[in-house]
């Protein structure tokens, strides 16, 4: 296949969103293998199925690095509790909040995490995505953890869209472990986390350092052991207020720290250093009602890559739209477009530690977003519009 009269945004070339006017980009199986433009189209590559995209703008398929999209039931209640006065935190320390999602993930049966959380999956596809990142940690058992993980495999079955897991089993302390996190963390989170890798189940290891759910030394544990299994680990950090996850994962390799909001400047230093992804989360932000924002200006100025992601939860980023993160990033944290779309793109992708995706390079797998757009900057700038015109995944339109 051979897509030709396209605006190409995401390519390696140079220049802001690395854009390449009177584009084309040759297909070859489910892998790209020409991309630039069309005047430099080698001739062997012109003789082909051929599709004129009439200056449309293709860019990578969007990769939506974090999510908690398998969960039971909602937290509308939560909400409207927020609604009236209640924070997050105290809603989380009164037993409801994550350990309340736990309670519906228990008495949902396999079948219904994977229905209840197509019908999100399918909103993220519909706004380009092709690459979606989906963690467990609303079990805190280990049956439910597999259960989670099992469920977030098979969306990859179902729907196309490729799939990367996380398992986060120190997510939060669950009930019956009370007061007891460390009892959680050798009882229950490393046995299911072995469980996991035995499975094929986790592709890399995340946790929830801050104060509502586990310390450093818990978090270390469990990293110690995704070391062992040979997992890269990620990690939630700094949401809420600064406990040093970030330099406890930095002193890990991580691929990303995520949420970010309480990092410091030696934080984004230590990330730089250890070459993390910050991963960047404004619909929890924004549910939230935080005042403190990520310090973009010190991951710039250190130059740690900045993904954007969705963080779709039920409790504090109850947000399907990949389109309106991007859009937020912008306008809550004054993220210019271009790092938008990189934040969706090449750095979503490096934070799940995937060189083939989220580039229009040859040799890269052939998943693409095409756009009803003139220019990239659209794609963060309109409000609750999905200018999506196609999406080719796998090389298949
Ligand atoms: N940070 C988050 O934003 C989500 N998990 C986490 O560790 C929130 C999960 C929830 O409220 O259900
Ligand atoms: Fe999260």
């Amino acid at each position: 296949m051979l897509l030709r009269n396209a605006t190409l945004a995401g390519t390696d070339t140079d220049g802001p969103h690395g854009l390449i006017e009177r584009g084309a980009i040759a297909i070859e199986g489910d892998r790209i293998a020409w991309a630039g433009p069309e005047a430099a189209l080698p001739a062997q590559l012109a003789r082909r199925d051929t599709i004129d995209l009439e200056g449309r703008l293709v860019t990578p398929g969007l990769v939506d690095c974090h999510t908690h999209i398998v969960h039971g039931g909602n937290r509308a209640q939560e909400f409207e509790m927020r609604l009236e006065g209640a924070s997050y935190e105290e809603i989380a320390r009164a037993g409801g909040g994550i350990v309340s999602t736990v309670a519906a993930t228990r008495a949902s049966t396999e079948d219904q995490l994977l229905a209840d959380a197509l019908p999100r999956v399918d909103a993220l596809i519909a706004e380009g995505v092709t690459t979606l990142e989906v963690k467990s940690g609303y079990g805190l058992d280990l049956e439910t953890e597999l259960a989670m993980l099992r469920a977030a495999r098979r969306i990859a079955e179902v729907r196309p869209v490729r799939l990367r897991t996380s398992f986060l089993g120190a997510h939060a302390v669950p009930g019956d472990y009370a007061g007891r996190p460390d009892a959680y963390i050798d009882q229950v989170c490393l046995p299911a986390l072995n469980a996991a890798h035995d499975q094929g189940l986790a592709d890399a290891v995340d946790g929830f350092c801050e104060g509502i759910a586990f310390d450093t030394a818990q978090i270390a544990r469990v990293f110690e052991r995704a070391r062992h299994l040979g997992l890269p680990v990620k990690l939630h950090a700094e949401q809420l207020s600064n406990t040093g996850g970030t330099r406890l994962a930095a002193d890990f390799g991580a691929l990303s720290v995520d949420h970010l909001e309480h990092a410091t400047d030696a934080d984004a230093a230590a990330m730089a250093g250890a070459g993390c992804v910050a991963v960047i989360l404004p619909g929890a932000f924004y549910t939230l009602r935080e005042t403190r924002s990520p310090q973009i200006a010190a991951f710039r100025a250190h130059g740690v890559p900045m993904a954007v992601a969705t963080d779709c939860n039920p409790g504090s980023s109850p947000l399907s739209s990949i389109l309106l993160a991007m859009n937020m990033a912008a306008t809550l944290f004054r993220m210019t477009p271009d790092e938008c779309l990189a934040g969706v793109t090449r750095h979503a992708a490096r934070a799940l530690g995937l060189d083939d995706a989220g580039v229009l390079r040859a040799g890269a797998r052939a998943d693409l977003a095409i756009w009803n757009v003139d220019h990239p900057a659209e794609l963060s700038y309109r409000i609750g519009f999905n200018p999506l015109w196609k999406r080719i995944f796998g090389g298949a339109l």
